[in-house]
């Protein structure tokens, strides 16, 4: 058949196909939770209910979408990683950008009331995207090594922070002025002696974030079953194996982690 005289159109489009052979990472981040978090009453510094939707929306996004090898988030942003491989939408840089974020950001509002049951949800949120391309395994450990440090880096500070305000009785501005200048140290010293809380007992979750890898998990299941020179059904367990994207709460910045999950990086990725 013929082209209408319109398909000239389609020129227009730029070809946006990210490099082969190269991770794909796809960060999302919460736009203005600044405010967000205020107007739903987000627990400071941390908020179990908002950590765990978050990570609930990246399971659903590493479930529905292809290729994602594992994922990684703290605070209001999730880092996702596709396969060097990946041949998904033929790695056109914004279908996998624009996947990621809408996947995302439906499930946030609509697993909302299943982790806020008491507050409701004020106006919609929405997410930025960004995508990077990693050449080497070293260069995506040391992405991920850097997101970790900011969430440690964040969350001590944001830890002190909030012990001087609520506890400490200064005011906002007071204890930011107590911390300007500080090591990590410091913060730790004073979260000892005047608070009498060991930074290293605080939840991993908050310390470490989140990381989202594929394991495969044992399931018994009951099944009915007819046997040919039987009338009736029976019921028999039988064990199927699944795979599941499991949360943990763990160092990545060392080796340990890669050395125990190597099939992460394996060259068929
Ligand atoms: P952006 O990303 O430039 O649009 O602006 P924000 O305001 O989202 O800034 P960002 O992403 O640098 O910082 C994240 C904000 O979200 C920060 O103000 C703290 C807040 N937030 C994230 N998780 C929690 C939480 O668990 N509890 C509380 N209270 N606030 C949180
Ligand atoms: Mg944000
Ligand atoms: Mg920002
Ligand atoms: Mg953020
Ligand atoms: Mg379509």
């Amino acid at each position: 058949m013929a082209k209408s005289k319109f398909e000239y159109v389609r020129d227009f489009e730029a070809d946006d196909t990210v490099l082969p052979n190269c991770w794909i990472v796809v960060r999302l981040d919460g736009r203005n939770f600044h405010r967000f978090s205020e107007q739903h009453e987000f627990k400071k510094p941390n908020d179990d209910r908002a950590l765990h939707l978050m990570t609930k929306c990246a399971q659903t996004v590493m479930q529905e979408l292809e290729d994602i090898a594992i994922a990684y988030g703290q605070s209001d942003e999730y880092s996702f990683i596709f396969k060097k491989k990946s041949r998904w939408f033929k790695r056109r840089a914004s279908k996998f950008m624009t996947h990621v974020v809408s996947q995302f950001s439906s499930s946030y509002v609509f697993y909302w009331k299943d982790y806020f049951k008491d507050q409701q949800l004020l106006y919609p949120p929405g997410f930025d995207g960004r995508i990077v391309l990693y050449p080497s395994n070293q260069n995506l450990k040391d992405y991920l090594s850097w997101r970790q440090a900011d969430c440690h880096i964040n969350n001590l500070y944001n830890t002190v922070f909030w012990m001087l305000v609520q506890r400490g009785g200064l005011t906002p501005v007071q204890a930011q002025e107590r911390l300007r200048g500080t090591l990590a140290g410091d913060k730790n010293e004073i979260l000892f002696s005047e608070f009498n809380i060991n930074y290293n007992n605080e939840p991993l979750m908050y310390r470490k974030g989140t990381v989202l890898i594929w394991q495969k998990v044992n399931e018994v299941i009951t099944k009915k079953i007819k046997l040919p020179k039987e009338e009736e059904e029976k019921e028999v367990e039988v064990t199927r194996t699944k795979t599941k994207v499991v949360p943990l709460h763990c160092d990545i910045i060392g080796d340990q982690f890669w050395e125990e999950y190597p099939e992460i990086l394996a060259e068929d990725s």
